[in-house]
């Protein structure tokens, strides 16, 4: 067996290429964003994999959709994508449920607690259970691979998505992980299984959720929850080590943090937990073993909120989140984990460092076009300072901060043209907002076709950089001309669709062009076209950055 220093999210996306995956789909977004880098990058070194499909999707519902209709032919695909992404892929999301898979359909979330690099901290297995889908939570790299190759296997035998919930800690950090190898080739699953095994026909009515199809489905769905219950009472990813009389239920990732707060103190007997719906029975011989018990867990208290319900468990204490034995938010850590079982912190025997690193807050990067875009807007605006100011996700979003000053909403991926959109509908004026070039083709498009049938009185700010610079550099989907195009497509009158380059040394005429659009009483869409410094760096295209 072979070993490699894996991250988390790299353990995902090798399994899923060992488990013989025909594609892969996402849409950057961090922690989520390696496990689709990985399969790429690996791809293209690894002839085995040559044949796997890895394009980046417009968004995470067209990356759930396509990783769908590739498990509908009867293939295996797996779908990536941060917590928030899945709140966009929750239609296709909740209808899988019923539809079912074919070829193995692997989803893996990846949650933020602590809200590193998100705008919430939203629990995914909340949403697993939700839908009534089994959700894998592995605690550690080696389990992020163990647990992808078992969910193909697993989509397969119960004909349902899988979804694999990583966080923030285990996504990015490394450890080695033994891994084993195709043992089908790549895209072999599914039509004609490596084993030999034939998947059954396509079903219409599985298919095409009618009202009369989608009853049959929900109800074998429903029916499918004893099953997926007895697996996760046997699974060996959960574990039950009974001792002393103090009870630990430790979900995924905190069965370390566990593990390190309480060393081998016998005074404790722990559950591990990792998959669900949780095991009942499992769950059932800690309690009659403890009288009390910690329940600890990354994201919300959704196994305390399941243990106690509404009126607690008469003669058990169970704590952890929801009884305040455990801070509510953030990530957990092993001296949270210490507080909540009475145990001193021993945060400086172990790290040795004293006090905790000043923050260093984030800002836009010397040279970027988007400081350029809202100088010349803010100038612009000069005389208005009731203006409106709506934005978006990404790196722009720092433009909120001094010395620009130009943001005043930012809340979900697209919002800012819709909106906008709204508040030029209740007679507020001026109202400009301004949107990345790949949040846009994500999801601010659509918004901007009604906003041009009705030509609000708004000026969209497209700041076309020519990437996805804020996750990491990925490919954009539409910029330049391409988006130009596709402004007139959507119906932006060409006479207010203008395109500037912000540079130092055009501050003057884009800011007269910006006066000029804002005061137009209509829709105006500027397109502020100059590549993030590191994309030029990264793709040596200067001359592009400028043309
Ligand atoms: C629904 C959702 N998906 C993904 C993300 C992660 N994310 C944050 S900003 C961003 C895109 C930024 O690209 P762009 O709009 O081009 O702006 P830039 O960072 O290049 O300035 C992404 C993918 C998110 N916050 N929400
Ligand atoms: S990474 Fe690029 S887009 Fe983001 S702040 Fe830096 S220069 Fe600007």
């Amino acid at each position: 067996m072979n070993t490699e220093m894996l991250l988390g999210d790299e353990a995902v996306g090798l399994a899923a290429l060992h488990s013989g995956i025909s594609g892969a789909f996402s849409y950057p977004g961090t922690p989520a964003t390696e496990i689709f880098e990985f399969i790429e990058t690996r791809r293209d070194r690894d002839g085995r994999a040559a044949e796997v499909h890895a394009t980046w999707s417009a968004n995470e519902k067209v990356a759930y959709e396509e990783a769908l209709g590739m498990s509908f032919v009867g293939r295996r695909a797996i779908v990536s994508m941060k917590h928030v992404g899945l709140n966009v892929a929750l239609d296709p999301f909740m209808s899988s449920a019923l539809t079912g898979a074919r070829g193995g359909f692997v989803l893996a979330v990846a949650d933020d607690p602590g809200m590193h690099s998100s705008q919430n901290e939203q629990d995914s297995r909340y949403l697993g259970d939700f839908a009534r889908i089994p959700v894998f939570e592995p605690s550690n790299q080696q389990e992020a691979y163990d647990m992808t190759r078992e969910a193909f296997e697993m989509s397969e035998r119960w004909g349902l998505p899988i979804m694999l919930r990583l966080v923030t800690r285990l996504a990015h950090s490394r450890s080695a992980v033994h891994i084993g190898t195709y043992d089908h080739g790549p895209g072999q699953h599914g039509l004609e299984r490596g084993d030999g095994a034939k998947l059954a026909p396509i079903d219409w009515r599985q298919w095409t959720l009618l009202p009369p199809n989608a009853r049959q489905r929900y109800r074998r769905l429903l029916e499918m929850q004893t099953v997926l219950r007895e697996y996760s009472e046997h699974s060996s990813f959960n574990r039950l080590e009974l001792s002393g009389p103090r009870g630990i239920i430790a979900c995924g990732l905190a069965h370390n943090y566990v593990r390190e707060a309480i060393g081998d103190d016998p005074r404790y007997s722990v559950l591990k937990i990792c998959t669900y719906p949780p095991p009942v029975r499992l769950l059932r011989e800690l309690l009659d073993h403890c009288e009390e018990v910690l329940v600890v867990e990354e994201g919300y208290p959704y196994l305390e909120r399941l243990l106690t319900g509404l009126l607690g468990m008469p003669g058990k204490r169970i704590s952890g989140k929801l009884s305040g034995a455990l801070p509510p938010d953030g990530e957990m850590t092993v001296d949270r984990v210490r507080a909540g079982l009475g145990l001193p912190a021993n945060l400086q025997e172990r790290t040795g460092v004293p006090e905790a690193l000043p923050a260093r807050p984030p800002r836009l990067c010397d040279g970027c076009p988007h400081c350029d875009t809202f100088g010349a807007m803010m100038a612009a605006l000069e005389g208005y300072p009731s203006a409106y100011l709506l934005s978006d996700i990404g790196c722009y979003s720092l433009g909120a901060l001094p010395p620009y000053n130009a943001v005043q909403a930012c809340v979900d991926m697209g919002a800012s043209i819709s909106m906008a959109h709204g508040a030029a509908k209740a007679g507020a004026w001026p109202v400009v907002c301004t949107i990345g070039d790949s949040t846009f083709t994500h999801s601010g498009m659509t918004g901007l076709i009604g906003a041009a049938r009705e030509n609000a009185d708004m000026t969209v700010i497209i700041l076309d950089n020519a990437t996805v610079a804020m996750t990491g550099g990925q490919e954009a989907l539409a910029t330049g001309d391409e988006l130009l195009k596709l402004l007139a497509g959507l119906g932006v009158p060409p006479e207010h669709t203008v395109r500037i380059d912000p540079l130092p040394k055009h501050h003057a005429h884009n800011m007269a062009v910006l006066r000029r659009e804002i005061e137009y009483h209509g829709l105006s869409v500027i397109v502020a076209h100059r590549a993030c410094i590191h994309h030029v760096r990264r793709t040596k295209a200067g001359a592009y950055a400028t043309a």
